[in-house]
Parts: structure tokens; C-alpha cells; sequence
């Protein structure tokens, strides 16, 4: 009965997780940058290939899911999310709920920011570089922090490519985009780009960066570009804070340390950049960025339109229907709700109380997110708070403990907290879907390019993935083609000489809705998943001599423990 999707990001764990909302259950989790036992992410041919060199690491810290646009509406096509651990960024199906293309971000260390084009349509993903490094940072500037950057990036949506850099000033934290393609706009901290605590704290006001995306891309287009070191991306140079800006970005200042950037929907007038340090919110009206670039203002501050007080530690901001924006108060604890349009008016001069209410949640939140707050369909219904600390809300599960997610009606004068459901490490940002803008499919089309690239394998070796069960010999290696179809594999025992490389595909032929079987090579360190009408493989030496099950994994019928077979391995 659950009406939303909930994307959730699951931090440190590297996966992203789904949820149904507003029952808050988990649904499912979907690996990304991380080794899953369950799934074989990281064992499976077809995962590996996704992973491509990152692979190596076993680790990701994703932050911020967002869902692919058409016309700043959910299109259900993919979520994309960050990788802070290894400066990588990942697209998953949104059909499948499995990863499909992972890029390593050049010139750059931690992404850490993440968005998308709203209209016409996603084409285009933004990922922020964090930490500032020598460019290019191969030994150069070591002791020299006065020449370390960080740069913005753009990805082409279909390819997963990197199409451009900007160079900044400071390090980028959190961004998001209009609601017209033109702009993008990310909060920019450590403005001295120190790198101790102490210098980074040095300055009052640090920067909202707005990027000018068609003078980005004319630029890139005109060849008015550099590369770094090995990298054939093209570079472009915003730097230029001290002048407010550059004809590609525009420097705003704004008190010191900001942390969220949000959009305001339905129809994205404005921006807020959340204070952290300072317990002000910045509001800034994107026309008057146009003004900017236009020539027509002379002071970047004139693009704010309001600084409301909401409380200590504002991070992150999110949106409703009916005007009023919900900020999260890490240092207060709560949520608070403020008037948009009110705030302006106090800006102006005008004596209004723009606070509308506040809710203590626990504890000490950091992200939050409105039902549909990112595009324009946002409903004002449901809020979901990211608290960082549980303490005393779960019985205690020794020194690490959960953290705690909430959800909060909106839909009514009061906020009201309804549910509070203890999350693994650790969910950042979230995002809610309407349950109609997804479509997933419940059994793999054959010619899913997932594992396209195995089929076009089995092709060569005259398999028919569907029928034949074969077994083919090439010097030392040897290929296993089997099916499966509750409760049996194709193949129950095959011999292969120890030291030969041997490469196991499955074929699921189950066409029930549900009925998965998984693949688990004993000793070997060997599981995956095949779901109905996925084929699956692996490749690995045999290297032990002797006889080594094999076992159905997933629980598929009442002869599910018959569901084995040997591999025979001849000393
Ligand atoms: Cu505030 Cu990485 Cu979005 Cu965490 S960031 S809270
Ligand atoms: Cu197939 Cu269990």
C-alpha cells in the first residue's frame, strides 16, 4: 500500500537502498560500489565489468541519490549517486535495480556533490569535487596548498562520460541545478583553501558558486579549454572570487561553511543555501543570477533575496507545495518550517514572523527530504528526517549504534513525526518517488544488455543459452553452460583439470514471477544471484583437485537443498 519509492543512500556501506514510504521498510538494497555476498556483486562476470578498474576496492560512501528528469518530473530511467570514498560516480537502472555504468572522475579526489539537468531532460550529471589536490597531482605542490584545487564535472547522462571541468575556488560540498537547464549552483567552503580545521575556519563568508552552464558548454564546444595531465577532459577556469565571478560561474558570498543546496520547487524560482556555521539560511532568486551574467547587477549579493535565522546548524533544506521550506538543525536537533515568501518580506524590511513550526527529532539531523520536493510534482505529504544519532530510541546493539530515520506528516499546520525506523551506516540524503513514476521489470528480458556480453560469448562458443547444457573445452580454459529451472541445474557434475580456468554461466529458464535461483561454488568463495531469465557467469582457476559442490542458494522450491552438483577437479 506503500505510494512512494524511497531511494536512500547507504553511506559508508557503498549501496544505495529502497525503500516503501510511508511504511519506511526496506525493500531492497542495490550494490553499487561495495562486495555483496548475497547478489555476487563483485564475483560476477557481468558486475566486474561494471565495476571495471574501481573494482579493486571493496569500498564506497555513497551520499545523494537523485532520480533521472524528464522536464524536472521523475522519469523512472535511472538514480545516479556518489561515491565520497573513491571519487567515482554510478548510474543504476531504475528497471532492474542494478547498477549499469560506473566512471571514475579524473583531476579530482571525493565526489561529493551530486545532481541532475531538470528540463528538458536529465542529459547532463553534475558531480562536485570536494577535496582540494595539485593539478595534476602527481608529486608536484606537495608542501604548497596555495596551489591545490577542486573542480565541478559534467557527465553526459547516457554515456557516463566525463564532458567537462570547471576549476573553483574552495572546496565543493553539496549543488543543485535550476529548473530551466541554465544554472548550477553548489556551496563552496574553506574559501582560503586551507587544509588544517583552523585555516579552513579562518574567513566569515564563504561562497554559493553559480555555474553558467550554455557558456560552459559553448565554451567547450569553441575549444576554449586546457586538460590536466593524462586526462583528455576538457578544463575550464572559473576561478575568480575576488571579481565575484568569471563569465562561467558566479562567486556569492554567504556566511561562512554552507552545506545544502536546494532548489526550490515546483517551479524553481528560488534557491537555499543552508548555513551550517552560521544559523541563517541564504536565499537566492536565479533571476537575478540571469541579471548577473547579464551585466546588470554589481555587487553578487544582490542576487539574495533573503536570509531568514532558523536555528543552529542549518544543513540541509527541503520544500512543500504551499510555499514553506523544512530545514534541518543539526545542532538544535529539529526540523523547522519556514515561510518562503515571508522570509523575503523580513529581508525587506518588513516585520513578519516567517518561522511557521519546529519539531525536535532524534538526534542531530543531517539531510532531509519532502515527498517530491526535487521536481515539480512535489505533494507537501511526507518528510523524511536523516538523524545521525539514535542514542536512546532502539535497544542498544553494543558501542555502534544505528541511525535513526523519521517520518514526519507535513500535510497539516503541525508537523508530526509518525515513525521512527533505525537505519544501517549510514543514509545521508533520500529521495521519494511516486510509486506510479517506476516501472521495474519481474523477469529479465533475454536480451538485457546486463549480460549481453556473456550471451555474445556463449554465441561464439555455438551455445543456445536457453536450451543447451555444454560443456566447452578451449586449451586451458573451459566454459560451463548451464540452465536452471526449479529444482535442477543443467549440468550436475562436469571434470575439469586443476590449474584450468574455468568459467561457470547460468541461465535461468524460470519464467515465475519470484522464482530465483542463486549459484554458490563451495570453498570457493563463489555466490551469485540468477533471477528469472538472467544469465549470470563467473571465472575463476581451479586450483583445488577433488571433488567441490555446488548449491542452489536461493531458497526456489521444496527440493531447493537437491538443487546441487559436483565440480570434479582431476589432480
Ligand atoms: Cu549533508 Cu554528504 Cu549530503 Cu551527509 S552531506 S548529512
Ligand atoms: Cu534453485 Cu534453490
Amino acid at each position: 500500500m506503500d505510494t512512494y519509492y524511497g531511494f536512500w543512500s547507504g553511506g559508508q556501506s557503498g549501496e544505495v537502498r529502497v525503500f516503501g514510504i510511508p511504511s519506511m521498510r526496506e525493500l531492497m538494497r542495490i550494490p553499487v560500489f561495495n562486495f555483496d555476498s548475497a547478489t555476487g556483486w563483485g564475483i560476477t562476470n557481468e558486475s566486474k565489468r561494471v565495476l571495471g578498474e574501481g573494482g579493486a576496492f571493496l569500498n564506497g560512501d555513497t551520499h545523494h541519490p537523485k532520480v533521472s528528469y524528464t522536464d524536472a518530473r521523475y522519469d523512472g530511467r535511472w538514480c545516479f549517486i556518489n561515491d565520497k570514498a573513491n571519487t567515482r560516480v554510478a548510474r543504476i537502472r531504475l528497471d532492474i535495480m542494478r547498477t549499469d555504468k560506473i566512471t571514475t572522475i579524473p583531476n579530482v579526489q571525493s565526489i561529493h556533490a551530486l545532481t541532475l539537468q531538470r528540463v528538458p531532460k536529465t542529459e547532463r550529471v553534475y558531480a562536485g569535487g570536494e577535496m582540494i589536490i595539485p593539478l595534476p597531482n602527481d608529486g608536484r605542490h606537495l608542501e604548497n596548498p596555495k596551489e591545490y584545487w577542486t573542480l565541478m564535472s559534467a557527465l553526459d547522462a547516457e554515456t557516463m562520460e566525463v564532458v567537462w571541468q570547471v576549476i573553483v575556488d574552495g572546496n565543493l560540498d553539496n549543488a543543485d541545478t535550476d529548473y530551466t537547464g541554465k544554472y548550477l549552483a553548489a556551496s563552496c567552503y574553506n574559501s582560503e583553501r586551507g587544509v588544517t580545521l583552523p585555516e579552513m575556519m579562518g574567513p566569515e563568508r564563504d561562497w554559493a558558486v553559480v555555474f553558467n552552464l550554455p557558456a560552459i558548454e559553448q565554451a567547450v564546444r569553441d575549444g576554449k579549454y586546457t586538460t590536466i595531465g593524462d586526462s583528455k577532459v576538457p578544463v575550464i577556469d572559473g576561478r575568480g572570487a575576488a571579481q565575484g565571478g568569471t563569465e562561467y560561474t558566479l562567486y556569492i558570498p554567504v556566511p561562512r561553511s554552507p552545506h545544502g543546496i536546494n532548489t526550490a520547487p515546483p517551479d524553481g524560482k528560488y534557491f537555499v543555501a543552508s548555513g551550517k556555521l552560521s544559523p541563517t539560511c541564504t536565499v537566492v532568486e536565479w533571476a537575478k543570477v540571469d541579471d548577473w551574467f547579464a551585466g546588470k547587477l554589481n555587487d553578487p549579493r544582490d542576487t539574495v533575496v533573503a536570509e531568514p535565522e532558523v536555528g543552529l546548524g542549518p544543513l540541509h533544506t527541503t520544500y512543500d507545495n504551499r510555499g514553506n521550506a523544512y530545514t534541518s538543525l543539526f545542532l538544535d536537533s529539529q526540523v523547522v518550517k519556514w515561510n518562503i515568501a515571508d522570509a523575503i518580506r523580513a529581508y525587506n524590511g518588513e516585520s513578519v514572523n516567517y518561522i511557521r513550526d519546529r519539531v525536535d527529532v532524534h538526534y542531530q539531523i543531517g539531510h532531509l527530504k519532502a515527498s517530491l520536493a526535487c521536481s515539480r510534482d512535489v505533494d507537501g505529504k511526507y518528510l523524511a528526517a536523516l538523524s545521525k544519532f539514535s542514542k536512546d530510541r532502539f535497544l542498544p546493539v553494543g558501542p555502534f549504534h544505528p541511525e535513526n530515520d523519521q517520518l514526519i506528516d507535513i500535510s497539516g499546520d503541525k508537523m508530526k513525526i509518525v515513525h521512527d525506523g533505525p537505519t544501517y551506516a549510514e543514509p545521508h540524503d533520500a529521495l521519494m518517488v511516486r510509486a506510479d513514476q517506476i516501472r521495474t521489470k519481474q523477469i529479465y528480458d533475454r536480451d538485457d544488455p546486463f549480460f549481453a556480453e556473456t550471451v555474445a560469448m556463449a554465441k561464439r562458443d555455438g551455445v543456445v543459452l536457453e536450451r543447451d547444457n555444454k560443456v566447452i573445452r578451449d586449451g586451458n580454459k573451459v566454459r560451463v553452460y548451464m540452465t536452471s529451472l526449479a529444482p535442477n541445474f543443467g549440468i550436475t557434475d562436469f571434470k575439469v583439470k586443476k590449474g584450468q580456468e574455468v568459467t561457470i554461466v547460468v541461465t535461468n529458464l524460470d519464467e515465475i514471477e519470484d522464482v530465483s535461483h542463486g549459484f554458490c561454488l563451495v570453498n570457493h568463495g563463489i555466490n551469485f544471484e540468477i533471477h528469472p531469465q538472467q544469465t549470470s557467469s563467473v571465472t575463476f582457476v581451479a586450483d583445488k583437485p577433488g571433488v567441490h559442490w555446488y548449491y542452489c542458494s536461493w531458497f526456489c522450491h521444496a527440493l531447493h537443498m537437491e538443487m546441487n552438483g559436483r565440480m570434479l577437479v582431476e589432480a
